[in-house]
C-alpha cells in the first residue's frame, strides 16, 4: 500500500541507509533484544543463541553460554563489541546449564548494571532460574559479576525501569510477571516481589519489557497463543500497575514460537526490537534480532507493528 511504501521510505531515509534490512546481525544468532541508548548510541544486549554440542547444552533446546553487546550510531551499521559475560565467569551460575537467557542493562550511579537470568548451581538459591547482576564502567564492558544472584528473585528475563523520580524497579517472569522496587545500590530488592495485576491470567511466561512515554508506563510481553507468542502491551500510570491490557504489538508467526521485544526512542523515532528465526528457518531456537519503527496513536496507544522482512 502507499502507506507501507511511505513508511519504508521514511525509515530508509531516517536511518540514512538505502539498504536497511532485517535481521540486523548476520554473523551469529541473537535473541531477546534489550536495546538502550547510552552516550548517543544504541547498545543492543541480546541473548546469544548457539547450537548445542555433545556435552554442551541440551540438543533441540535453547543453548547460550555468553553475552555479546552490539552498538550502532545509525541502527544500520552494528559493531560487535565482543563478549561481555560468560557462564564460566559467574561463580553462582551452573555452567553446565548453557542457559544465559534474556538480559537487560541500565545506567545508574555512574555505572552500567547488566541483569541476566541463569540457573544457579547451589540449590540454596532455589530451583530453576535466578537473576544476577554484573557491573561495568562502560556500556561495552568488561562487566564484573556479583558473587551471588539477587536475593528473593526466582525467574527469568529481567528488565529494569528507572523512573524520572529515580526509583528503580525490577521486572521478571515466573509463570506471571513480577515487579519489585530495587534499592539504590541496584543489587537488592527494596520491596517484596509482587505479581502485576490486570494482565492475562494465562500464557505470560517470559519476556516483560517496560518503558515510559508522557507519564504513561507501557508494559510489553509475549503472550502464548496456542503455541506461538504474540507481543502484546498494557498501559498504566504507575510502574507497579494495575495495568490495563490494550492491544497487540505484533502478531505471532507460526514458525518461531518465541518473540521478545524492547522499545527505545532514538533520534526522535521510536523502535521495536524483537526476534525471529530468519537465519535458521528449520530450528526456532537459533534466532535473529530485527528492528522496526513503532508509532503511537494520538490517544497514546501503539499501532501494531508489521515486521519488515528482508
Ligand atoms: O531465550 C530464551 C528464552 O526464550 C527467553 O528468556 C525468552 O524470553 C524466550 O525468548
Amino acid at each position: 500500500s502507499l502507506h507501507a511504501l511511505l513508511v519504508v521510505m521514511w525509515v530508509t531515509l531516517g536511518t540514512g541507509n538505502l539498504f536497511a534490512q532485517n535481521p540486523i546481525i548476520m554473523d551469529q544468532f541473537t535473541a531477546d533484544p534489550s536495546a538502550r541508548v547510552f552516550d548517543g548510541k544504541v547498545y543492543l544486549y541480546p541473548s546469544h543463541d548457539i547450537l548445542a554440542k555433545p556435552g554442551e547444552g541440551r540438543p533441540g533446546w535453547f543453548c547460550m553460554k555468553d553475552y555479546h553487546v552490539f552498538s550502532s550510531g545509525n541502527l544500520t551499521d552494528w559493531k560487535d563489541d565482543g563478549v561481555i559475560l560468560s557462564q564460566n565467569r559467574v561463580k553462582w551460575v551452573d555452567s553446565t546449564s548453557y542457559s544465559m537467557w534474556a538480559p537487560d542493562c541500565v545506567f545508574r550511579n555512574g555505572k552500567y548494571y547488566f541483569y541476566f537470568p541463569a540457573p544457579a548451581k547451589n540449590l540454596a538459591y532455589g530451583r530453576g532460574f535466578s537473576i544476577g547482576v554484573a557491573i561495568s564502567a562502560k556500556p561495552y564492558g568488561p562487566f564484573a559479576p556479583q558473587p551471588e544472584p539477587i536475593k528473593d528473585v526466582h525467574g527469568i528475563d529481567p528488565c529494569v525501569l528507572i523512573t524520572k523520580g529515580e526509583q528503580a524497579y525490577l521486572y521478571w517472569a515466573q509463570g506471571a510477571i513480577y515487579v519489585a522496587k530495587l534499592k539504590k545500590n541496584m543489587l537488592e530488592l527494596a520491596t517484596k516481589p509482587y505479581v502485576i495485576q490486570g494482565l492475562p491470567d494465562k500464557g505470560l511466561i517470559e519476556g516483560p519489557f517496560i518503558f515510559e512515554r508522557k507519564g504513561i508506563y507501557y508494559l510489553t510481553y509475549p503472550h502464548v497463543q496456542d503455541k506461538t507468542e504474540r507481543l502484546e502491551y498494557a498501559m498504566a500510570d504507575n510502574p507497579m500497575g494495575p495495568f490495563k491490557v490494550v492491544g497487540v504489538l505484533m502478531d505471532a508467526t507460526p514458525d518461531c514460537w518465541t518473540n521478545q521485544s524492547s522499545v527505545v526512542k532514538f533520534q526522535g523515532q521510536w523502535y521495536l526490537f524483537y526476534h525471529h528465526n530468519d537465519l535458521s528457518p528449520h530450528f526456532d531456537k537459533n534466532r535473529s534480532v530485527r528492528i522496526d519503527s513503532l508509532f503511537f496513536n494520538p490517544d497514546g496507544t501503539i499501532k501494531k507493528v508489521i515486521p519488515t522482512l528482508r
